[in-house]
């Protein structure tokens, strides 16, 4: 039995300069195991609470209060558990919460133990991280996946939140469906990403990047940002929408305000009924095989309607909406919102509801796409989540800066380590 003997816990910095917690677990057989925790930006308001300190250090964005939390609360619960049981300690940990948000004890402070759990837990099986995960998953849900290298969604055009641009989309993303593997798909994105910067520069356009890496000019439309990124593809001789297609999120909820989606940009406000229209325009006239969070995160008519619409054509995928939160699916599956969900362990804060959240979304239709958060870390687990459950897309960013690339250098590596797993094309419509 590998038992665990300690859990210390230490501030560490994200992506954006912002402290966030990682986690150090000891077993009594001596593995040890880290983890760290990534954090949002585009926010959705149902999200588990992330814990910050709220004094002087780091403009109120410390995390001392969750290191206390794991120390004081967390560790003297676990120690002496089998590691190997992810369920039984993700479980202890909500007990000890004890709230439906996990306000007491902060979901930064839980994953950062739930995800060094899984981790431990890999290393003292001696099983690859993902083929662990594929175990785990069968252990909560009584469910083995098949495992399946991902198509990555490749975020080369930031803007809302995450840039300091006039662009009201937040991602504008490539997929390259028709690569006949991963490796392909990233050779194709770079190019296409390099090509890009080619042709923002001719224009006299910024090529600096926004927080996950995509470049982040001001253009006059979201239009202009899509027809800049079909041009880069077309430049590398390859076809938008066969080889590779769009992928967009909007982040809605972000200039949604008093029934009103407001595109300042375009100095545009539009009702809902107004926006699908927007969005069914633009898919009409692009190659968009997703859309995340086309609506505002409580505009629950709005989610009908788009889905009514564009559902059989478009994934829509719901991130803000869902807070990979089973119940906030459960709706969703109740009331034909969305026809997929973003996955985002920080959002809910323990790998055991995460896979939960899958699960539910597997057995009703659901696609799930395993997620980055805007702020990150050089942690990889989401690359071997996203392989372990085979759920066929990942997001993480562009393939520039070493916290996006870390994971999709993590899925190169095990593309090459298990040359005979499938690669998840195809996987829209
Ligand atoms: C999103 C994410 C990641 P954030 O909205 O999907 O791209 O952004 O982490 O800021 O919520
Ligand atoms: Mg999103």
């Amino acid at each position: 039995m590998s038992v665990i003997r300690s859990i210390q816990a230490i501030q560490i910095i994200d992506s954006r300069g912002t402290p966030t917690v990682s986690c150090k677990l000891t077993l009594e057989n001596g593995t040890c195991a880290t983890s760290m925790v990534p954090s949002g930006a585009s926010t959705g308001s149902r999200e588990a609470l992330e814990l910050r300190d709220g004094n002087e250090a780091y403009l109120g964005k410390g995390v001392n209060k969750a290191l206390a939390n794991i120390h004081e609360i967390i560790a003297p619960a676990l120690i002496g558990m089998d590691v190997t049981n992810q369920q039984d300690i993700d479980e202890k940990m909500l007990a000890l919460d004890g709230t439906s948000t996990k306000s007491r004890l902060g979901a930064n402070a839980i994953l950062g133990v739930s995800l060094a759990v899984l981790n431990a837990g890999s290393k003292t099986l001696e099983l690859p991280l993902y083929q662990y995960i594929n175990q785990v998953f069968d252990h909560i849900n009584g469910e083995k996946p098949k495992m399946q290298m991902p198509t990555p969604m490749l975020n080369i055009i930031n803007g809302g939140e995450h840039a300091d641009n006039n662009i009201d989309i937040q991602e504008f993303m490539i997929m390259p469906v028709g690569a006949s593997n991963f490796s392909q798909a990233m050779q194709w994105a770079s190019e296409i990403y390099s090509d890009l910067k080619g042709i923002l520069n001719a224009k006299g356009l910024s090529t600096s990047v926004g927080d996950e890496g995509g470049f982040a000019p001001n253009l006059q439309s979201n239009q202009e940002a899509i027809e800049l990124i079909i041009q880069a593809i077309q430049n590398n001789n390859l076809t938008e929408g066969k080889d590779v297609g769009i992928a967009l999120d909007c982040a809605a909820s972000e200039f949604y305000k008093n029934g009103t989606y407001n595109l300042q940009g375009e100095s545009i406000k539009l009702n809902s009924s107004e926006f699908t229209s927007y969005l069914s325009e633009l898919t009409d006239k692009y190659p968009i095989l997703s859309i995340e969070d086309g609506m505002d995160e409580n505009d629950f008519e709005g989610w009908k309607n788009l889905t009514k619409a564009l559902g059989d054509k478009c994934q829509l995928v719901g991130d803000d909406l869902f807070v990979t939160n089973v119940v906030e699916l459960q709706r969703g599956i109740d009331d034909s919102l969305a026809n997929s969900i973003l996955i985002k362990f920080n959002q809910i804060g323990t790998i055991t509801e995460t896979m939960k959240t899958i699960y539910l979304g597997n057995k009703n239709g659901f696609k799930s796409i395993i997620s980055h958060r805007s702020g990150e870390t050089e942690d990889s687990t989401i690359a071997d989540l996203c392989v372990g459950l085979g759920t066929g897309q990942i997001k993480t960013g562009a393939p520039c800066r070493s916290d996006r690339v870390a994971k999709y250098n993590r899925l190169l590596w095990i593309e090459a380590e298990q040359p005979d797993l499938t690669f998840a094309k195809n996987v829209i419509g």
